[in-house]
């Protein structure tokens, strides 16, 4: 039997990417998508997760639009990427979206997916978590309708990747846009996967592997994402502007769960400056699982193959 997903996530270009991965899956049943405005702007972002339907000939998934905004705004130059994206040659005659304004609330449509599916959902956040958060606080019932929840967020073990005034840099984005509703969804002792920078750290995306997807370019997926990653190559140089599959990663769970090294933790989620957003080991915190490693080739692989499709 297929694994029913929900899909929330926040339009960045590894967003993107991840959605178009996960409608490779033959045995995901992508059955809703919500987008949190986080790491973009919410109508092109809509536009570009529509298109992205479109083309795998799957609009018939509906869609969800974000209405809560965060604590901690992400860079806006970061935020407009999805009108690169929807500009691009694949991409541009595509038919447009109906009025963004007319997609349902994403908590209101997810409540109301997940509460008529027979079977439990999966649920894949690959931005931060305010939607989910906000359909449990409305309909706590939820919590019996959801399998386990992926999530890429946090930083345990290792430094975060927020540069930002009142913060000392140990919070990871997705946490750090709405640290409180994270740590509210802790409290629902839901199964919990964090896919943390202490493995997306591993994986990043490096120019021999945007080598292999481009002499498999004559596949269209592999064309397109090939120029949708060539839209971050401005972020390379240092470390901290490193892009990494963040996303990917948490995503290919999905698919290769045996490629990943996990350990039960226990965590705790800061509200406050000057660590907002940090995820700690602690052990009086909540059970979950982390995600420590992958096995790096096979991963890597795993997406040449998908982008074959
Ligand atoms: O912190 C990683 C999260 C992922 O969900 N995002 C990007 C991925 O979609 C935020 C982020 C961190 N560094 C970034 C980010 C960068 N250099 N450009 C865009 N977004
Ligand atoms: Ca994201």
């Amino acid at each position: 039997m297929k694994k029913k997903l929900w899909m929330d996530h926040d339009g960045a270009i590894d967003d993107l990417l991840s959605q178009l991965l996960v409608l490779t899956m033959p045995d995901v049943d992508l059955i809703g998508l919500s987008i949190t405005p986080a790491d973009c702007f919410l109508e092109p972002a809509l536009e570009s997760a529509y298109k992205l339907l479109h083309l795998m000939d799957r609009t018939e998934v509906p869609m969800g639009r974000g209405e809560s905004y965060g604590v901690n705004a992400f860079p806006d130059a970061w935020r407009a990427r999805p009108e690169c994206v929807n500009a691009l040659p694949m991409l541009i005659n595509l038919p447009s979206p109906p009025d963004p304004y007319q997609y349902p609330s994403a908590p209101d449509l997810m409540i109301d997916t997940l509460r008529a599916s027979d079977t439990p959902v999966t649920v894949l956040m690959t931005g931060p978590c305010s939607n989910l958060t906000l359909a449990l606080e409305r309909a706590p019932d939820l919590v019996e309708k959801i399998d386990e929840v992926i999530w890429m967020a946090g930083a345990f073990r290792t430094q975060g990747n927020v540069l930002a005034f009142q913060h000392n840099g140990t919070a990871e984005w997705n946490v750090y846009w709405d640290p409180v509703s994270a740590q509210k969804l802790l409290t629902y002792g839901l199964p919990l996967v964090f896919v943390a920078l202490d493995a997306t750290n591993h994986v990043p995306v490096h120019k021999t592997f945007l080598q292999q997807l481009a002499r498999q370019a004559d596949h269209r997926l592999s064309n397109l994402a090939g120029q949708l990653w060539a839209l971050t190559i401005d972020t390379i140089p240092s470390y901290h502007y490193t892009y990494f599959m963040w996303d990917m990663l948490a995503t290919s769970y999905l698919a290769l769960p045996q490629a990943f090294t996990t350990e039960a933790i226990r965590a705790t989620i800061s509200t406050r400056p000057p660590n907002a957003g940090q995820t700690r080991l602690d052990p009086n915190g909540v059970p979950a699982t982390l995600v420590t490693d992958v096995d790096k080739a096979l991963f890597y692989d795993y997406l040449l193959q998908q982008f074959r499709a």
